[in-house]
C-alpha cells in the first residue's frame, strides 16, 4: 500500500507509542482534529474522485486525515476502524461497502466514545445509534430519475414493448439496493416495461463487460435497454454491444449513473442516452460535520447533495467539465 506522507508520520507515531515512548496523540496539538477515514477502494472514477475530494477538503479545513483504502474488502474496513479506535482519532468516517456486518466494530467505537460518520453509503445494524449521520446521495431518487427518463424515452420513440437488462452494483450495497428499487418503482405499472434479467456487475468495468457479453449471448437483439448502476460498468458494456453488431444509443437505450467525465463524453458522442448524476464531492460536508462533532454540536442525521440528470433530450454539448 502506498502510504501518504502524513499517514506515514502518523504510523511512525503509533509505532513509537507501541514501543512505550509516550503518547504520540498527547504530544500532537490538542486543537487539531484527527479524522480516520476508511475508503472502500478504487473501483471507479467516482471513488477516485471521492477520495481526492476528501483529501483536498481535509487539507483546506486543516484537518489531519488518516486515510485507509480497503481494496473492496469489508474485513479491511473493519480492521481500519479498529486501528482508528486504537489510535484514538477524534472522529471516524467510513464508506461501508455493504450494509450489514458492522455492529461489533461500531459498538467498539461507541464504547471508546468516538463519533462515527457514514459517508456515501448506509448501513443496517441491530443496535440503534451506532453512527451519528449519513452524508451521501439519495440513490433511490437516482433510480427514479433513471426510470422516469426511460418512460419519457419510450413515449418519444413510440415503443410498445421495452425489454430491459439491469447491470447492478455490488450486491447488498446501498446504491445497488436503492438504485434498483427507485428504478423498479418508477416503471412499475407501465405494461410496456419488462426486466429480462438483473445481474451483479459489482460496480467494476471488467464485470460490466462480462455481464454484457452474457446478456448479449442470452437475449441478443431482444435487449432494448441497458440500465447500468454506474459509469464504469457502462463503459465496460459498450464495446461488447458494438462487438455484437449493435449501436449503443440507437439500437439499445443506454442509461448510466455517476456522471464522470468519460461517460459524459460518451453521452455527447451519442452512445449513451442518459446519465444520472451522483456527485462524489462529499468532502466539504464531511469536514464541517466532523468539526461540529468535535465541538459537541448537533449534526443533521442525513445530508443529501443535490443532483442532476444529463440526457439526449437536451443538447448534451453544453455540459461543462465534471472534475471526476
Ligand atoms: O456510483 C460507483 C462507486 O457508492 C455512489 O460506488 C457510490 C458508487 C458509485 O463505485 O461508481
Amino acid at each position: 500500500m502506498k502510504l501518504g506522507k502524513r499517514y506515514g508520520i502518523l504510523l511512525a507515531a503509533v509505532m513509537l507509542l507501541l514501543a512505550g515512548c509516550g503518547s504520540a496523540r498527547e504530544e500532537a496539538s490538542d486543537q487539531e482534529l484527527l479524522l480516520g477515514f476508511s475508503q472502500i477502494g478504487s473501483e471507479s472514477a467516482w471513488r477516485i474522485g471521492n477520495t481526492k475530494d476528501i483529501e483536498e477538503q481535509a487539507a483546506a479545513y486543516g484537518i489531519s486525515l488518516m486515510l485507509e483504502n480497503a481494496n473492496q474488502k469489508q474485513e479491511n474496513q473493519i480492521d481500519a476502524i479498529r486501528r482508528f479506535i486504537a489510535y484514538k482519532v477524534d472522529v471516524i468516517a467510513f464508506s461501508p461497502i455493504v450494509e450489514e456486518g458492522w455492529d461489533n466494530v461500531l459498538r467498539e467505537a461507541k464504547e471508546a466514545g468516538i463519533p462515527v460518520i457514514l459517508v456515501d453509503r448506509d448501513i443496517s445494524t441491530e443496535t440503534e445509534g451506532l453512527t451519528t449521520c449519513l452524508i451521501g446521495a439519495d440513490f433511490y431518487a437516482e433510480g427514479v430519475m433513471a426510470g422516469e427518463y426511460l418512460l419519457r424515452k419510450a413515449d418519444a420513440l413510440g415503443l410498445e414493448q421495452v425489454n430491459i437488462v439491469e447491470i447492478t452494483g455490488t450486491e447488498n450495497s446501498t446504491p445497488m439496493r436503492q438504485r434498483q428499487a427507485g428504478f423498479l418503482d418508477a416503471i412499475a405499472g407501465d405494461e410496456r416495461m419488462h426486466i429480462l434479467e438483473s445481474i451483479d456487475g459489482d460496480f467494476l468495468k471488467s464485470r460490466g463487460a462480462e455481464c454484457m457479453r452474457y446478456l448479449l449471448e442470452t437475449y441478443g437483439e431482444d435487449i432494448d435497454v441497458v440500465y447500468s448502476h454506474n459509469d464504469e460498468m457502462t463503459l465496460g458494456a459498450l464495446p461488447e454491444i458494438e462487438n455484437a453488431g449493435f449501436t449503443p444509443g440507437s439500437d439499445m437505450i443506454i442509461i448510466s449513473i455517476d456522471g464522470g467525465q468519460e461517460a459524459i463524453d460518451v453521452l455527447k458522442s451519442g452512445r449513451i442516452n442518459c446519465v444520472v448524476e451522483c456527485t462524489p464531492k462529499l468532502g466539504k460536508e464531511l469536514m464541517e460535520t466532523a468539526l461540529k462533532l468535535q465541538a459537541g454540536e448537533p449534526v443533521d442525521a442525513l445530508i443529501h447533495p443535490t443532483e442532476a440528470i444529463f440526457t439526449d433530450e437536451t443538447d448534451p454539448q453544453s455540459i461543462g467539465p465534471r472534475g471526476y
